[in-house]
């Protein structure tokens, strides 16, 4: 069983939810190096940029087993954006991305039209194995932001037939359903059977 990782991330809100997701695992996340700058997140797929990050810390830790974490939206009508542009959609923070998403999708009045997934891919790098992990969650955009909990997109994403926003759950709630906590499970499940 491998009982610690690192974990190839510069967001304060993922490290903090991924802790969190394997609370009572045992599995133990350990934390970049602060100075650590990561190379740009050039890859066309989620996976392609986990890997990027992954590799690059593999390389300066040295470490046995290291993962790399890419997550983003994926709206229906906007054919998959913002994809892999979801942390830098708008060049700003989290509000400006929320203001652009929105006001793209303003024409859609219907919430069929308005179907959204978030999506996570982890790739885990071993002394051997290159494995990938992917979790995905389905709702909608809603037409305003609401709540105050979680970070990013999550105050416009309602989740499929919850009638509330990730923001208005919980960490414990979103962490039951959300693409991150599906993803790190199933790498969990994998670590803990080495
Ligand atoms: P690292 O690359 O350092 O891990 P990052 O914030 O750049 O941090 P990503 O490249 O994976 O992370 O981009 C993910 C973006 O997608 C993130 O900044 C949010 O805008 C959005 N996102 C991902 N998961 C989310 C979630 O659970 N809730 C809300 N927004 C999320």
């Amino acid at each position: 069983m491998k009982s610690s990782i690192y974990l190839a991330t510069k967001n304060a809100n993922k490290l903090r939810e991924v802790r969190h997701i394997l609370q009572g695992t045992g599995l133990l996340i350990k934390s970049c190096p602060p100075d650590i700058v990561f190379p740009e997140e050039t890859g066309a797929t989620f996976e392609e940029n986990a890997f990027l990050k992954a590799e690059h810390l593999k390389r300066i830790t040295g470490g046995e087993f290291v993962a790399g974490e890419d997550s983003g939206l994926s709206v229906e009508k906007l054919n998959g954006l913002p994809g892999v542009f979801s942390a830098r959609f708008a060049g700003g923070g989290d509000a400006e991305n929320i203001e652009k998403l929105l006001g793209m999708l303003s024409a859609y009045k219907d919430t069929a039209d308005r179907k959204a997934k978030f999506i996570t891919v982890i790739v885990l790098l071993g002394p051997l194995e290159k494995m990938t992990f992917t979790g995905e969650v389905e709702g909608f955009i809603t037409f305003s932001p609401r709540g105050t909990n979680g970070f990013g997109y999550d105050p416009v994403f309602e989740i499929a037939g919850a009638g509330r926003t990730f923001a208005e759950l919980s960490a414990e709630e979103k962490n039951r359903v959300s693409h991150r906590s599906t993803a790190f499970r199933k790498l969990a499940d994998y670590l803990f059977t080495l």
